[in-house]
């Protein structure tokens, strides 16, 4: 059912149209494992994380992919965190709020579930397990149904998080079953230890095993972030993640002072490369989502106005 065979000659490598599609960037501000004692500019309290990622889509972000914490930096699953960090980004703009079902590696299924309720555009869903930098990450097919049916009667938008080839070849079986018949975005995770590799092949790979016409992104853990998300560009991604959850340098030796600096970086690399970065707009029409958040007429910010421009 779901061999190889199934897209003998599927390549998502664009070769011919590898600059036609706007670039979708997310910002993930903090995760759930970097800590200030690695990089002072880590954000922790919902105003933190809401104030990096308001000055991030004013470089070019789109997607806010996030994570929520104590104040003291601990990762928490907490529902009331997630809503105010949201409230407060929300509030100035319709950016694109991507809640984590991943959590960190100590939380149960529950705690995963409860990002769901914080009134988000979208969500993530790992489609299988790994040994996450040695300690195991494990969502089992079941569970990952229970992310995708809360966000489909949310009428939240789906990304899957791909750590591995086989999370990438396993998607359809994780929607099984669950009236969602392909996911929003397949986010191809490279750099995580356990999982696959930040090299150029591994991308490679993840990229031509995304069905054909469906959107992906690149998320790269560690040094090799901006060169891979560089090679994604070129091979027709539709995004890429960067942001303090999974680098904590601009440059070798050279710590990032914000979550903004590294989407600035990206955005570079992407006009320098022939890419145009998208609008929020253009994000929400890419992912299947209503125009703004709130349902009213509110224009656009001013940040994704200039960069159409
Ligand atoms: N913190 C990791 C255990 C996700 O956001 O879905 C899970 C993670 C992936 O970061
Ligand atoms: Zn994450």
């Amino acid at each position: 059912m779901q061999g190889p065979s199934r897209r003998a000659g599927a390549i998502t490598v664009r070769d011919a149209t590898w600059d036609q599609a706007p670039l979708i960037l997310t910002v993930a501000p903090c995760g759930a494992e970097v800590m200030r004692s690695q990089n002072p500019a880590i954000p922790y309290t919902p105003g933190e994380i809401a104030a990096q990622a308001l000055e991030a889509v004013e470089v070019g972000a789109t997607v806010i992919h996030l994570h929520a914490r104590e104040d003291d930096g601990r990762p928490t699953h907490r529902r009331e965190t997630f809503i105010a960090i949201i409230d407060r980004i929300r509030a100035r703009t319709d950016a694109i709020c991507n809640v984590s079902t991943g959590g960190a590696t100590e939380m149960t299924m529950e705690q995963r579930l409860e990002s769901l309720e914080a009134g988000a555009d979208m969500a993530g869903v790992e489609p299988g397990s790994l040994n996450f930098d040695g300690t195991p990450f494990v969502t089992a097919h079941a569970d990952g149904r229970r992310v995708v049916r809360r966000a489909r009667e949310l009428g939240m938008a789906l990304e899957v998080e791909c750590f591995d080839l086989g999370h990438v070849y396993d998607v359809p079986r994780l929607l099984e079953g669950t009236g969602v018949e392909r996911p929003a975005l397949y986010n191809l995770v490279l750099g995580v230890r356990g999982g696959a590799p930040a090299t150029a092949q591994a991308l490679h790979a993840l990229a031509a095993a995304v069905p054909p016409g469906e959107p992906w992104t690149v998320t790269v853990i560690g040094r090799h972030q901006m060169r891979l998300i560089a090679l994604a560009m070129l091979l027709g991604a539709d995004g890429v993640r960067v942001g303090l959850e999974d680098n904590l340098y601009l440059e070798r030796g050279r710590l990032a002072a914000s979550n903004a600096v590294l989407v600035r970086r990206a955005a570079e690399i992407a006009r320098t490369l022939g890419r145009r970065i998208a609008t929020i707009a253009e994000a929400r029409s890419i992912l299947g989502l209503p125009p703004v958040a709130t349902g009213d007429a509110r224009a656009e910010s001013a940040a994704s106005r200039m960069i159409a421009d």
